[in-house]
C-alpha cells in the first residue's frame, strides 16, 4: 500500500464527535507509552502527524486518522498509565469501550505490547475486548529495536501464549526507531481492508 495522504480528520471524546461512516475503520489500542502515535506516523510516513510524547498518558482522546481518502486509522488513548486518575481511567474504559462497541465500520483492531515485556492485567483486558467484538487476531509487538534477535523470538512466543493466541492470529515486530516492521503491516492492513 502507498500512503499518497494522512490526516487527522477527527478528535472525539464521545459518539457524538465521531467522523461519519464512510470510511472503513482500523482502531490501534495500547497502554500508554507503548508506542502507539509513533507507530502511526511510521505507518503513514509522517514525522509528527501523531503526537509522541516523552511524558506517558498524552493520547486521551480518539485521533482518527483519514488515510488515501479510503480508510481511518484509529488512534485510542492509553491505559495503564499510574498517574492519571481513576475518574478519567473510568471515563477510559467508557471512552474504548463505547467506541469497540458502536461502530459498524470497524473492522479491526491492532493491539499493541511492548516487545521487552509480558503483556499486562490490562493488555489482556483490552485483548478480551477485541475478541469480545470480534476485532482481534492482529497483534504489534512495538520497540523491536530494544531486544535482541533471540529475545525477539522468545519474548513474541511468550506474548502469543499470554494473550492466547491462536495459529492463525498475527503477531508483527515493530520498530519505529529503527523504521522496521511497518510495511509487513501495512500489508496485513491492505488485506484486511479488501476482505473486510
Ligand atoms: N526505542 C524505541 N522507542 C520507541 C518506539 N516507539 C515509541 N518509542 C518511544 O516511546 C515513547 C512513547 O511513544 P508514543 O508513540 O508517544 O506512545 P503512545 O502509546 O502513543 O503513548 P500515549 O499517547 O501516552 O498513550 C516515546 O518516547 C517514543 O519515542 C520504538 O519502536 N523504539
Ligand atoms: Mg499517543
Amino acid at each position: 500500500m502507498i500512503i499518497k495522504k494522512a490526516e487527522l480528520s477527527a478528535v472525539a471524546v464521545n459518539g457524538k464527535q465521531y467522523p461519519d461512516l464512510s470510511m472503513k475503520e482500523i482502531a490501534i489500542a495500547g497502554r500508554s507509552n507503548v508506542g502507539k502515535s509513533s507507530l502511526i506516523n511510521l505507518l503513514l510516513n509522517r514525522k509528527s502527524l501523531a503526537r509522541v510524547s516523552g511524558s506517558p498518558g498524552k493520547t486521551r482522546t480518539i485521533n482518527f486518522y483519514d488515510v488515501n481518502d479510503e480508510f481511518r486509522i484509529v488512534d485510542l488513548p492509553g491505559y495503564g498509565y499510574a498517574k492519571v486518575s481513576k475518574s478519567i481511567s473510568g471515563s477510559w474504559g467508557d471512552m474504548i469501550e463505547g467506541y469497540l462497541a458502536n461502530r459498524p465500520n470497524l473492522i479491526k483492531a491492532i493491539q499493541l505490547v511492548d516487545v521487552r515485556h509480558s503483556p499486562t492485567a490490562q493488555d489482556i483486558q483490552m485483548y478480551e475486548w477485541m475478541r469480545h467484538y470480534g476485532l482481534d487476531g492482529l497483534v504489534v509487538a512495538t520497540k523491536a529495536d530494544k531486544v535482541s534477535k533471540s529475545e525477539l523470538s522468545r519474548n513474541i512466543g511468550m506474548i502469543r501464549k499470554v494473550l492466547g493466541l491462536s495459529e492463525g492470529d498475527i503477531v508483527i515486530p515493530v520498530s519505529a526507531l529503527k523504521r522496521t516492521g511497518h510495511e509487513e503491516l501495512l500489508t496485513v492492513l491492505d488485506a484486511i481492508l479488501k476482505e473486510g
